[in-house]
Protein backbone atom coordinates (compact mmCIF):
# COMPACT_ATOMS: atom_id res chain seq x y z
CA UNK A 1 0.00 0.00 0.00
CA UNK A 2 1.28 3.71 -0.53
CA UNK A 3 2.30 5.92 1.96
CA UNK A 4 -1.10 7.82 1.28
CA UNK A 5 -3.29 4.85 1.66
CA UNK A 6 -1.13 3.32 4.54
CA UNK A 7 -2.51 7.06 7.02
CA UNK A 8 -5.73 6.63 5.95
CA UNK A 9 -5.82 3.28 6.83
CA UNK A 10 -4.20 4.43 10.45
CA UNK A 11 -6.54 7.19 10.50
CA UNK A 12 -9.78 4.84 9.90
CA UNK A 13 -8.87 3.52 13.58
CA UNK A 14 -9.27 6.04 15.52
CA UNK A 15 -11.72 8.04 13.28
CA UNK A 16 -15.06 8.15 11.28
CA UNK A 17 -13.79 9.51 8.21
CA UNK A 18 -10.43 10.26 6.89
CA UNK A 19 -9.05 12.53 3.83
CA UNK A 20 -6.16 14.34 2.64
CA UNK A 21 -6.22 18.18 1.42
CA UNK A 22 -3.57 19.80 -0.20
CA UNK A 23 -2.88 23.76 1.01
CA UNK A 24 -0.73 26.21 -0.08
CA UNK A 25 -1.16 27.95 3.19
CA UNK A 26 0.07 24.78 4.86
CA UNK A 27 3.79 23.52 4.87
CA UNK A 28 2.97 19.43 4.17
CA UNK A 29 -0.08 18.34 3.94
CA UNK A 30 -3.50 18.49 5.98
CA UNK A 31 -4.90 14.94 7.17
CA UNK A 32 -8.30 15.97 7.96
CA UNK A 33 -10.18 13.85 10.14
CA UNK A 34 -14.24 13.29 10.60
CA UNK A 35 -15.84 11.86 14.17
CA UNK A 36 -19.43 11.73 14.50
CA UNK A 37 -21.10 13.15 17.70
CA UNK A 38 -23.81 11.86 20.06
CA UNK A 39 -25.22 11.79 23.43
CA UNK A 40 -23.35 9.31 24.28
CA UNK A 41 -19.56 10.54 23.08
CA UNK A 42 -20.93 14.34 22.51
CA UNK A 43 -17.86 16.04 21.11
CA UNK A 44 -19.38 19.49 21.54
CA UNK A 45 -19.80 19.51 25.54
CA UNK A 46 -18.38 21.99 26.89
CA UNK A 47 -18.27 24.61 29.81
CA UNK A 48 -17.40 28.55 30.21
CA UNK A 49 -15.57 28.68 33.04
CA UNK A 50 -13.56 31.80 34.34
CA UNK A 51 -14.92 33.64 31.38
CA UNK A 52 -13.31 30.60 29.16
CA UNK A 53 -14.09 28.14 27.10
CA UNK A 54 -13.73 24.39 28.51
CA UNK A 55 -14.12 22.14 25.59
CA UNK A 56 -14.66 18.86 27.81
CA UNK A 57 -16.03 16.71 25.28
CA UNK A 58 -12.99 17.39 22.43
CA UNK A 59 -10.13 16.31 25.42
CA UNK A 60 -12.29 13.45 26.37
CA UNK A 61 -12.94 11.98 23.07
CA UNK A 62 -10.93 13.34 20.28
CA UNK A 63 -7.71 14.32 21.90
CA UNK A 64 -6.74 10.64 22.88
CA UNK A 65 -7.30 9.81 19.78
CA UNK A 66 -5.14 12.50 17.84
CA UNK A 67 -2.36 11.17 20.43
CA UNK A 68 -2.71 7.86 19.75
CA UNK A 69 -3.31 8.96 15.70
CA UNK A 70 -0.09 10.51 15.71
CA UNK A 71 2.18 7.82 17.34
CA UNK A 72 1.20 5.50 14.81
CA UNK A 73 2.14 7.80 12.17
CA UNK A 74 5.65 8.61 13.77
CA UNK A 75 6.10 4.67 13.75
CA UNK A 76 5.95 4.97 10.18
CA UNK A 77 8.89 7.14 10.37
CA UNK A 78 6.96 10.63 9.46
CA UNK A 79 6.34 13.10 11.17
CA UNK A 80 2.97 14.59 12.22
CA UNK A 81 1.12 17.65 14.67
CA UNK A 82 -1.84 18.48 15.54
CA UNK A 83 -3.52 21.85 13.94
CA UNK A 84 -4.37 24.14 16.12
CA UNK A 85 -5.78 23.25 20.05
CA UNK A 86 -5.76 19.05 19.66
CA UNK A 87 -6.89 18.74 16.12
CA UNK A 88 -9.04 21.96 16.33
CA UNK A 89 -7.90 25.70 14.95
CA UNK A 90 -9.66 27.92 16.48
CA UNK A 91 -9.45 31.84 15.31
CA UNK A 92 -7.05 32.98 11.90
CA UNK A 93 -3.82 32.00 11.79
CA UNK A 94 -0.69 33.55 10.81
CA UNK A 95 -1.41 32.47 7.05
CA UNK A 96 -4.94 33.21 7.15
CA UNK A 97 -8.05 30.85 8.41
CA UNK A 98 -7.51 27.66 8.48
CA UNK A 99 -11.34 26.29 7.47
CA UNK A 100 -12.04 22.92 8.67
CA UNK A 101 -15.13 22.96 6.15
CA UNK A 102 -12.80 24.31 3.25
CA UNK A 103 -10.27 21.65 3.88
CA UNK A 104 -12.88 18.63 4.32
CA UNK A 105 -14.40 19.62 0.68
CA UNK A 106 -10.64 19.67 -0.78
CA UNK A 107 -10.27 16.19 0.64
CA UNK A 108 -13.62 14.89 -0.80
CA UNK A 109 -15.00 14.51 2.43
CA UNK A 110 -18.31 15.87 1.59
CA UNK A 111 -20.12 19.43 0.64
CA UNK A 112 -21.23 22.05 2.66
CA UNK A 113 -25.31 22.81 3.36
CA UNK A 114 -26.94 25.43 3.18
CA UNK A 115 -26.66 25.33 6.91
CA UNK A 116 -23.59 26.03 6.14
CA UNK A 117 -21.85 22.45 7.54
CA UNK A 118 -20.59 19.93 5.68
CA UNK A 119 -23.06 16.77 5.21
CA UNK A 120 -21.34 13.22 6.00
CA UNK A 121 -24.07 10.66 3.85
CA UNK A 122 -24.56 9.19 7.49
CA UNK A 123 -24.42 11.23 9.92
CA UNK A 124 -25.64 14.31 8.26
CA UNK A 125 -24.33 17.63 9.84
CA UNK A 126 -23.31 15.77 13.59
CA UNK A 127 -20.06 15.16 13.00
CA UNK A 128 -17.21 17.10 13.57
CA UNK A 129 -13.72 17.76 11.60
CA UNK A 130 -10.11 17.93 12.88
CA UNK A 131 -6.61 18.10 11.29
CA UNK A 132 -3.32 16.96 11.35
CA UNK A 133 -0.58 18.72 9.53
CA UNK A 134 1.54 15.64 7.87
CA UNK A 135 5.27 16.47 6.58
CA UNK A 136 5.17 13.84 3.71
CA UNK A 137 4.08 14.12 -0.14
CA UNK A 138 0.62 12.56 0.44
CA UNK A 139 -1.35 12.68 -2.57
CA UNK A 140 -4.74 14.30 -2.02
CA UNK A 141 -8.00 12.42 -2.13
CA UNK A 142 -10.76 15.03 -2.87
CA UNK A 143 -10.89 17.73 -5.97
CA UNK A 144 -7.77 19.71 -4.47
CA UNK A 145 -9.28 23.03 -4.84
CA UNK A 146 -12.04 24.64 -2.69
CA UNK A 147 -15.57 25.32 -4.84
CA UNK A 148 -18.48 26.76 -3.48
CA UNK A 149 -20.41 23.80 -4.46
CA UNK A 150 -24.24 23.04 -3.37
CA UNK A 151 -24.80 19.78 -2.34
CA UNK A 152 -27.58 17.87 -4.14
CA UNK A 153 -28.88 16.64 -0.79
CA UNK A 154 -30.25 20.68 0.06
CA UNK A 155 -31.91 21.57 -3.50
CA UNK A 156 -35.37 20.89 -2.63
CA UNK A 157 -34.99 21.27 1.36
CA UNK A 158 -35.13 24.44 3.20
CA UNK A 159 -35.56 23.07 6.77
CA UNK A 160 -32.45 24.91 8.56
CA UNK A 161 -33.27 28.02 6.60
CA UNK A 162 -36.44 27.74 8.07
CA UNK A 163 -35.82 26.94 11.18
CA UNK A 164 -32.64 29.76 12.26
CA UNK A 165 -34.01 31.82 14.91
CA UNK A 166 -32.39 34.79 14.09
CA UNK A 167 -32.66 34.75 10.09
CA UNK A 168 -28.96 34.01 10.04
CA UNK A 169 -29.23 31.26 6.57
CA UNK A 170 -31.61 33.63 4.36
CA UNK A 171 -28.88 33.65 1.84
CA UNK A 172 -28.14 29.69 2.45
CA UNK A 173 -24.68 28.30 2.44
CA UNK A 174 -23.09 31.20 4.68
CA UNK A 175 -23.89 33.01 7.69
CA UNK A 176 -25.35 36.82 7.24
CA UNK A 177 -23.60 37.76 10.24
CA UNK A 178 -21.71 34.87 11.84
CA UNK A 179 -22.10 37.18 15.03
CA UNK A 180 -25.83 36.76 15.10
CA UNK A 181 -25.82 32.71 14.97
CA UNK A 182 -26.69 31.75 18.42
CA UNK A 183 -24.34 28.83 18.85
CA UNK A 184 -22.75 28.85 22.05
CA UNK A 185 -24.94 29.93 25.32
CA UNK A 186 -24.40 29.70 28.23
CA UNK A 187 -27.38 27.60 29.65
CA UNK A 188 -28.87 27.02 33.43
CA UNK A 189 -29.51 24.60 35.66
CA UNK A 190 -25.49 23.74 34.79
CA UNK A 191 -24.50 26.68 35.48
CA UNK A 192 -22.16 27.63 32.76
CA UNK A 193 -22.35 24.74 30.45
CA UNK A 194 -22.81 25.35 26.88
CA UNK A 195 -26.57 24.94 25.09
CA UNK A 196 -25.73 24.90 21.46
CA UNK A 197 -28.21 26.35 19.85
CA UNK A 198 -28.26 23.46 16.51
CA UNK A 199 -31.29 24.27 15.37
CA UNK A 200 -30.45 24.22 12.07
CA UNK A 201 -28.55 20.70 12.44
CA UNK A 202 -31.57 19.74 14.64
CA UNK A 203 -33.80 20.09 11.31
CA UNK A 204 -31.44 17.98 8.75
CA UNK A 205 -32.94 15.77 7.12
CA UNK A 206 -29.71 13.66 6.59
CA UNK A 207 -28.21 11.60 9.34
CA UNK A 208 -29.74 11.98 12.73
CA UNK A 209 -27.95 13.08 16.11
CA UNK A 210 -27.04 9.65 18.22
CA UNK A 211 -26.00 7.44 14.71
CA UNK A 212 -22.33 6.60 15.82
CA UNK A 213 -19.91 4.43 14.01
C1 LIG B 1 -15.62 30.63 13.84
C2 LIG B 1 -16.47 29.38 13.86
C3 LIG B 1 -17.81 29.52 14.19
C4 LIG B 1 -18.47 30.88 14.38
C5 LIG B 1 -18.70 31.54 13.01
C6 LIG B 1 -19.07 30.57 11.89
C7 LIG B 1 -18.93 31.18 10.49
N1 LIG B 1 -19.56 30.55 9.54
O1 LIG B 1 -18.27 32.14 10.25
C8 LIG B 1 -19.78 30.52 15.13
C9 LIG B 1 -19.53 30.66 16.61
C10 LIG B 1 -21.02 31.31 14.74
C11 LIG B 1 -19.88 29.01 14.78
C12 LIG B 1 -21.07 28.31 14.90
C13 LIG B 1 -21.16 26.94 14.69
N2 LIG B 1 -20.18 26.08 14.48
CO1 LIG B 1 -18.39 26.63 14.11
N3 LIG B 1 -16.54 27.00 13.69
C14 LIG B 1 -15.89 28.10 13.58
C15 LIG B 1 -14.44 27.82 13.15
C16 LIG B 1 -13.52 28.00 14.36
C17 LIG B 1 -13.99 28.69 11.97
C18 LIG B 1 -15.02 28.76 10.83
C19 LIG B 1 -14.77 29.92 9.94
O2 LIG B 1 -14.62 31.04 10.35
N4 LIG B 1 -14.75 29.66 8.66
C20 LIG B 1 -14.59 30.70 7.68
C21 LIG B 1 -15.99 31.00 7.13
C22 LIG B 1 -15.91 32.28 6.34
O3 LIG B 1 -16.30 29.85 6.32
P1 LIG B 1 -17.77 29.43 5.99
O4 LIG B 1 -18.69 29.68 7.11
O5 LIG B 1 -17.75 28.04 5.46
O6 LIG B 1 -18.07 30.47 4.83
C23 LIG B 1 -17.81 30.14 3.50
C24 LIG B 1 -19.09 29.71 2.81
O7 LIG B 1 -20.16 30.47 3.32
C25 LIG B 1 -18.76 30.05 1.38
N5 LIG B 1 -19.92 30.38 0.58
C26 LIG B 1 -20.45 31.58 0.30
N6 LIG B 1 -21.45 31.46 -0.55
C27 LIG B 1 -21.57 30.13 -0.85
C28 LIG B 1 -22.43 29.45 -1.72
C29 LIG B 1 -22.32 28.05 -1.82
C30 LIG B 1 -23.25 27.32 -2.71
C31 LIG B 1 -21.32 27.35 -1.07
C32 LIG B 1 -21.20 25.87 -1.14
C33 LIG B 1 -20.45 28.05 -0.21
C34 LIG B 1 -20.60 29.45 -0.14
O8 LIG B 1 -17.88 31.15 1.40
C35 LIG B 1 -17.41 31.40 2.73
C36 LIG B 1 -15.91 31.63 2.66
O9 LIG B 1 -15.22 30.52 2.12
C37 LIG B 1 -14.55 26.32 12.66
C38 LIG B 1 -13.28 25.50 12.90
C39 LIG B 1 -12.26 25.79 11.80
N7 LIG B 1 -11.08 26.22 12.15
O10 LIG B 1 -12.58 25.63 10.64
C40 LIG B 1 -15.77 25.80 13.41
C41 LIG B 1 -16.69 24.82 12.70
C42 LIG B 1 -16.94 25.31 11.30
N8 LIG B 1 -17.98 24.90 13.49
C43 LIG B 1 -18.58 23.81 13.56
C44 LIG B 1 -19.84 23.67 14.20
C45 LIG B 1 -20.34 22.25 14.40
C46 LIG B 1 -20.59 24.79 14.61
C47 LIG B 1 -22.00 24.82 15.22
C48 LIG B 1 -22.96 23.72 14.81
C49 LIG B 1 -21.92 24.89 16.77
C50 LIG B 1 -21.56 23.59 17.42
N9 LIG B 1 -22.51 22.81 17.91
O11 LIG B 1 -20.38 23.25 17.48
C51 LIG B 1 -22.48 26.22 14.75
C52 LIG B 1 -23.13 26.16 13.35
C53 LIG B 1 -23.46 27.51 12.80
C54 LIG B 1 -23.57 27.48 11.28
N10 LIG B 1 -24.76 27.15 10.80
O12 LIG B 1 -22.59 27.71 10.58
C55 LIG B 1 -17.83 22.65 12.89
C56 LIG B 1 -18.48 22.23 11.57
C57 LIG B 1 -18.45 20.71 11.34
C58 LIG B 1 -19.15 20.36 10.07
N11 LIG B 1 -19.77 19.19 10.03
O13 LIG B 1 -19.14 21.09 9.11
C59 LIG B 1 -16.38 23.27 12.76
C60 LIG B 1 -15.59 22.81 11.55
C61 LIG B 1 -15.65 22.89 14.06
C62 LIG B 1 -15.16 21.44 14.13
N12 LIG B 1 -14.00 21.24 14.75
O14 LIG B 1 -15.78 20.51 13.68
N13 LIG B 1 -18.74 28.51 14.40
Amino acid sequence: MDPTGQILEDALRYFDAAGVAVDKCVDGVVLILGLSTSPERDLDEGYFEGGRLNFQGWLKHVKPRITSLIEAIAERGVEAEPMGWWGYPMSIGKKGVISLKSLAVMAGLGLQGKNTLIIHPRFGPWWRLAAIRINAPLTSTGPVVYERKKNPHCVSCNACVQACPVDDLLEPYRLKDPARCLANIPAEPIPGKIEWCDRCLAVCPIGRLGATS
